[in-house]
């Protein structure tokens, strides 16, 4: 049905002759209920004017720079129904008025209209056109609430939403403070610099500026693009996951014994067989056996992706940074050719020869250090992989067995999960798992 409404300024309070800012509409334009039709700007605020119901715009009867005051005409709508369409329209058709929101396409002297239906109680049209008295209009002018909104245009508003900015934040630099849609532009930009900086965010104080020459002779260097790749990823990563690092120990007292007996053979052959090749096996069948330790989370933190293939990066550390190449199918492979693939890898990382793909696809990581030394440490977990394991220095110690204490060689591990994925529980259980792998020679060659 083809009803014609006059849109007429509400009572937006003590203003008188505001000006017209912008018209959010044009002829033709179909709004929903509620949607900002124009905006009016007054000494002290800046107001959108929503459309009272849904419905085709036929009129526009303002532009911006006009003054206008409660009750003035500033659209003519054809309010939504079935019939709303751009098909041509049938001229002899009987239209009427209803009170005085709806007017008809001849009374208001618009283009031909689809007017089909007509409520019977409808008064005849008026061939004066529109009624002296325009009746109260259904805007509730509650809605319009100027005090709380910013400064700013629908459109500014509209930009500034779709750059998720909060306009109460941003400083207007038009007229009377009012945001201009540079200002939202200023702004982010403001607060990108801000976040690839090494400032922490908002609430955060920021990092402190110091002339170190004042203390000491100094010299400044470049971190290396390894380090400020590796650094933005790690600083994310620190930031986003919520880390908990579960500690553990292995006795790896018969390991060691075996992967020295075998050292020879594998050295024949061109390879170093380090502790490190046995923890990956023994971290390919505790992936198996918790498949959730090799799982990402989705972008929208919704699903987890369970992974079917068992690739492991391993943390390598080299003259221009850290570097993570990636193990394919270490279920799938023995000591030997794992340590084969390591010693490949982690050469070529040293000479900077990887390339990208081959540091690509990993479910979970390991960083050992214990080449190096220490007791335990809180690896940070590389996204979107959940886990990584730290293995720090094996040691020997007197463990208790049997109602005495026996030397035993005990490598310390340190298991980083992300507790969005990851219950404690869980995590002592993989650690267990683990610890009895590396324990149990001939479970571990399995
Ligand atoms: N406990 C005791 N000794 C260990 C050990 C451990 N957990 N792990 C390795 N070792 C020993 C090895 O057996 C080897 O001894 P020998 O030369 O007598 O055989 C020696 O330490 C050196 O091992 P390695 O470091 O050459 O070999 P690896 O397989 O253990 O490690 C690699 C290879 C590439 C991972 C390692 O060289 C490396 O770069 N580690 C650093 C990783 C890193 O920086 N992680 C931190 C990330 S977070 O900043």
């Amino acid at each position: 049905m083809a009803e014609w409404t006059e849109i007429r300024l509400p009572d937006i309070g003590d203003f008188q002759e505001v000006d017209v800012i912008e018209v959010l509409v044009r002829v033709h334009d179909k709004v929903a209920a509620e949607d900002t039709l124009l905006t009016l700007e007054t000494d002290k605020a800046v107001m959108d004017i929503p459309a009272p119901k849904s419905g085709v715009i036929r009129e526009v009867k303002v532009a911006a720079g006009d003054k206008i005051s409660k009750g003035d005409l500033i659209f003519l709508m054809e309010a939504e129904s079935e019939d709303i369409s751009e098909s041509p329209v049938d001229e002899n058709a009987d239209v009427h008025q209803e009170g005085a929101e709806l007017l008809t396409p001849a009374a208001v002297s618009t283009p031909a209209l689809p007017v089909e239906k007509i409520p019977s109680e409808a008064p005849p049209a008026s061939d004066a056109g529109f009624p002296k008295e325009p009746p109260p209009l259904p805007v509730d002018a509650s809605k319009l609430n100027p005090a709380q909104l910013p400064l700013a245009s629908p459109s500014v508003r509209r930009f500034a939403r779709t750059l998720a900015v909060d306009l109460n934040h941003v400083e207007g630099s038009g007229r009377n403070g009012r945001i201009l849609k540079e200002d939202v532009q200023t702004h982010v930009k403001a607060r990108l610099q801000q976040a690839s900086s090494i400032d922490a965010g908002p609430g955060f104080l920021s990092w402190p500026k110091i002339d170190f020459s004042r203390f000491g002779e100094i010299h400044t260097e470049p971190l290396s693009r390894i380090k400020k790749l590796s650094g933005a990823n790690l600083h994310r990563n620190w930031r986003m996951i919520p880390h908990v690092t579960q500690h553990d120990e292995a006795d790896i007292t018969d390991m060691e014994g075996f992967r020295k007996e075998s050292a020879s053979q594998a050295e024949a052959r061109g390879v170093k067989m380090t502790p490190l090749v046995f923890l990956i096996k023994a971290c390919a069948a505790a992936l198996k056996q918790y498949p959730q330790f090799k799982a990402s989370l989705s972008e929208d933190g919704e699903t987890l992706i369970l992974k079917h293939y068992c690739h492991i990066g391993v943390a390598v550390d080299t003259p221009e940074g850290l570097l993570v190449p990636v193990l394919r199918h270490c279920d799938q492979k023995g000591l030997l050719e794992l340590a084969v693939e390591l010693g490949d890898l982690s050469a070529r990382a040293r000479e900077k020869k990887l390339k990208l793909e081959e540091m690509e696809g990993g479910c979970f990581s390991i960083s050992s250090l214990g080449g190096i030394g220490g007791t335990g440490f809180t690896p940070i977990i590389n996204a979107p992989e959940v886990a990584i394991l730290g293995v720090s220095s094996a040691s020997q110690k007197a463990v208790y067995r049997d109602g005495t204490f026996v030397p035993r060689l005990m490598l310390p591990l340190s298991l980083s999960y992300d507790h969005r994925v990851i219950d404690g529980a869980d995590a002592v259980r993989f650690t267990r798992y683990l610890s009895r792998r590396l324990s149990d020679i001939r479970q571990l060659l399995l």
